[in-house]
């Protein structure tokens, strides 16, 4: 009677320590596949990464070179630099020349500053300063400030005048 019972007994740890190295084996074997899933995930992101910077340099250039009165490919005869302070730019107005390309500059003096000129497309900061610009057509554009510079930010307007 007792008998099957002690060899039942015998037998448990045996076949617990087979489970356990199945296990332990199973688990290993999962572990080394979750590390190499996670190294070829690492490998296809840096991938993913190097494309789309790739990509986004190009976008940047295609852009520059797209829009109407932006014109990189002359070389502009004169240059308008606009200085910037808190909260104000040097002047009020500023005078160009209907069809003659010019390389527009911001100058910060005091603060952060941004200039945007929607009718020039022309939008400067500190991480581009410059851009050449051949207005087309004769007006009055609003120029006003593009950076959050503070309390007297929404005060900071001006006006280029694009003369014939
Ligand atoms: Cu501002």
């Amino acid at each position: 009677m007792s008998s099957p019972i002690i060899q039942n007994r015998n037998a448990l740890p045996f076949h617990f320590w087979v489970m356990m190295t199945t296990r332990i084996v199973t688990k290993n074997l999962r572990l080394r596949r979750i590390t190499l899933k996670k190294a070829i995930a690492f490998a296809l992101s840096c991938m993913l990464l190097l494309v789309l910077s790739a990509c986004g340099g190009g976008k940047n250039d295609v852009s520059t070179a797209s829009s109407g009165v932006s014109d990189t490919g002359v070389t502009p005869s004169e240059e308008l630099i606009i200085k910037a302070k808190n909260f104000a730019f040097d002047k009020q107005e500023y005078h160009l020349k209907k069809g003659v390309p010019i390389k527009i500059t911001l100058k910060n003096e005091d603060g952060i500053h941004g200039v945007l000129i929607p009718g020039l497309e022309l939008n400067l900061d500190n991480n581009q300063k410059s851009q050449v610009v051949t207005p087309d057509k004769a007006g009055t554009f609003e120029i006003s400030c593009s950076v959050m510079c503070g309390a007297g930010h929404s005060n900071m307007l001006a006006k280029v005048i694009v003369d014939e």
